[in-house]
């Protein structure tokens, strides 16, 4: 709200919920608050509600005390841009969306590690194994695929340690290969954009090192290096792997700060020659042919000034310590504006920011096409159903990947585009979450491709996605490779004293379900090897591998090719509005895009159509969906069904 003078109206414990709904922050603020007691999103805008006053609200919710209340008042003030920024926006729209290549492409996400072990037969996925599998990805419909990191790295997490920007991760191949890689792509009409990692590095890397042993040199300042006694870090954030944000380093008597693993350091983005660096390494790859780049938590650059202390309340709601003072920073949005002027837009490189913690008026604030920031991001807050955390064990509701849809459909403009997802590296294989009935397992990972394929936004497909690959049988943690997941065992070991209730947990949320190696073909090891591979699952392989699947027409890969090829035909699944229908029947999610209806069934029972869809059904033809014949009145377990609408519509509702 702005005073007469043109100021901001100040937010205070006293303002009502609606005031602080206004500010982009504060907004998404109320609704990550929402999302931990498990209301809807839109809980603070509800009649009555939204006239309380914040400190009415604190007062109900236990154990949120004052210095909580602090610590988002100075967030929220810290904002300089308010919603009203939707009116830019709003002016855009009337002239119709501007088109670009990323808004229509079909992006595959590769785990190069995972994929294929092509030249040397070291067990380990290479850039000639991804190679091999052009011809795969181009028949499959891909535009644009995305590799996770291929830099010099000790791997102490997959790459995402980077000890040599310029270099190939030596398993992986040399430049030669990327050259080939590059190539092979752009002769086939697709693109390719790289993980930019770029937060943090490798201590390995030779700024770390020099920062590290000279404390006179120019790179001292390019880390967060403190001296200090061995007792006390300088402050008290967690890593989110588990433990302190910071390692001593006994030797140079100093501490250096890591929001991921002890080796993987954060790098000090208000020091002008750090981001020159960086500016130039990147421009270094774009002169090399790359497309563009996902940009590895990338709203964590910019920390705020003199490194407080974390909130403890909020460090319980998030699972670590410290957050709020990073996860949208002082001068994030200026940080990535220079790297967007100075890299991206000059290049006409695509890029998509990894932005873990951003609601969705701050994930507009960073897209909005006027702004020159990012071109789209990762939101994470579809991941879990409400009130969970991604080691909770639970069964996911899809009804909450509804209500999250149908939230950012309303507010998304034609200034903003949407990354689509469902899985990555980071996370386990979606259709397990939801459901571990192997009846399930073909309807459900059809049901998710259609919603990936047919919503509005930028689908983003990890590999083995395409043939619905699910979560791993791991029997212990000898059988886990993650850092992370290694980080979060202990500390769950040390907080229930049970080694039951850790490994559950782990089973639950390891990034390794969806880091196993891919699997091609029943042969020994799935195909991805013809040695034993540097990460041995389960022989899921014998009953789900892309050789099978590519010859029964009713496999998920192919019902996959038969949803990209009817997106690529018709624009109406890119450029057109998504309007949902019956938007309140739980269970049930239905929209329109230009000439198409899609209908689904959320859960895993029959359910009944809304009354008023049946009647409509004259005017309907079906496309294809996840069940052959057709029901009229019924969705039965997990149907989803793609429709051409033939006939004038007026209301589905
Ligand atoms: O992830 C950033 C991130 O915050 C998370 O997704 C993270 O992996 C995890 O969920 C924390 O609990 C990126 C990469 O995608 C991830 O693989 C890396 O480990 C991480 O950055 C550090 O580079």
């Amino acid at each position: 709200m702005k005073l007469k003078d043109g100021k901001k109206r100040k937010i205070t414990s006293k303002s009502r919920l609606i005031e602080i709904y206004r500010n982009p922050l504060g907004h998404d603020l109320l609704c990550k608050v929402g999302i931990y007691f498990r209301k809807d999103r839109r809980w603070a805008t509800r009649p009555f509600v939204r006239l309380l006053k914040l400190e009415a609200i604190l007062a109900v919710a236990k154990g949120f005390g004052n210095e909580f209340l602090e610590t988002l008042l100075r967030l929220i003030n810290s904002t300089s841009t308010s919603i009203s920024d939707k009116k830019l926006t709003q002016a855009n729209e009337s002239e119709g969306e501007a088109r670009a290549w990323w808004k229509e492409a079909v992006i595959y996400q590769i785990y190069p590690r995972s994929f294929v072990d092509g030249r040397d037969e070291d067990g380990i996925g290479d850039l000639h194994g991804i190679i091999t599998k052009l011809d795969y990805l181009k028949e499959l419909g891909i535009d644009c695929i995305w590799l996770s990191p291929i830099y010099d790295s000790p791997n102490a997490d997959n790459g995402y340690d980077v000890r040599n920007y310029e270099q190939i991760m030596k398993e992986y191949g040399d430049s030669n290969d990327f050259v080939e890689l590059v190539n092979g792509l752009h002769e086939r009409g697709m693109k390719l954009i790289m993980d930019l990692v770029v937060n943090h590095t490798s201590d390995e890397h030779e700024w770390f090192q020099h920062a590290l042993n000279e404390p006179d040199s120019k790179y001292r300042n390019y880390y967060f290096i403190r001296e200090g006694s061995k007792d006390t870090p300088p402050n008290n954030w967690d890593s989110c792997f588990g433990g302190s944000a910071w390692n001593y380093y006994e030797k140079q008597g100093v501490w250096a700060l890591h929001v991921f693993s002890k080796k993987q350091m954060d790098l000090n983005w208000d020091n002008p020659d750090v981001r020159e660096d960086v500016e130039n390494m990147i421009n270094r790859w774009l002169e090399r042919g790359v497309d563009g780049f996902r940009l590895d938590a990338v709203n964590l650059i910019s920390k705020m000034e003199d490194l407080p202390d974390g909130n403890k309340a909020i460090g319980q709601f998030m699972g670590y310590c410290g957050a709020e003072n990073y996860f949208y920073g002082p001068h994030l949005h200026d940080y990535l504006n220079e790297l967007s002027t100075k890299c991206f837009i000059p290049h006409g490189a695509f890029s998509v920011g990894e932005t873990p913690g951003l609601g969705m008026e701050m994930s507009k604030l960073i897209t909005d096409m006027n702004r020159d920031e990012l071109n789209i991001v990762f939101n994470f807050d579809h991941l879990e159903s409400g009130g969970h955390l991604r080691f909770d064990d639970y069964e996911y509701n899809l009804n909450w990947y509804k209500d999250y849809m149908c939230e950012w459909s309303e507010h998304y403009c034609n200034t903003h585009q949407m990354a689509l997802y469902f899985e990555n590296h980071d996370n386990p294989r979606m259709i397990s979450k939801i459901s571990r009935n192997p009846e399930h397992r073909t309807l459900l990972a059809k049901l998710l491709a259609t919603l990936l394929l047919t919503q509005k936004g930028t689908p983003f497909i990890y590999q083995g996605e395409e043939i619905g690959m699910a979560n791993k049988k791991f029997s212990s943690m000898d059988d886990i490779e993650d850092v992370e997941s290694k980080g979060v065992y202990e500390k769950l070991l040390k907080e229930t004293g049970s080694e039951k209730k850790a490994f559950a947990a782990i089973l639950a949320g390891s990034r390794d379900h969806g880091r196993s190696t891919m699997q091609w073909s029943s042969a020994a090891y799935g195909g991805f090897s013809i040695v034993k591979p540097w990460f041995e699952t389960d022989d899921d392989y014998l009953i789900c591998n892309v050789d099978d699947q590519l010859r029964d027409s009713d496999s998920v890969l192919n019902y996959y090719k038969k949803l990209i090829a009817l997106r690529r035909e018709n624009e109406d699944f890119i450029y057109s509005d998504i309007k949902i229908v019956n938007e309140h029947v739980y269970n049930y999610y239905s929209y329109i895009r230009g000439g198409f209806f899609i209908e689904c069934n959320l859960c895993q029972r029959t359910i009944v159509k809304p009354k008023s869809v049946p009647k409509k059904m004259m005017n309907l033809v079906k496309v294809f969906g996840n069940y052959n014949d057709n029901e009229p009145t019924r969705l039965r377990p997990y149907e989803a069904t793609i429709y051409r609408i033939v006939k004038e519509h007026e209301h589905y509702e």
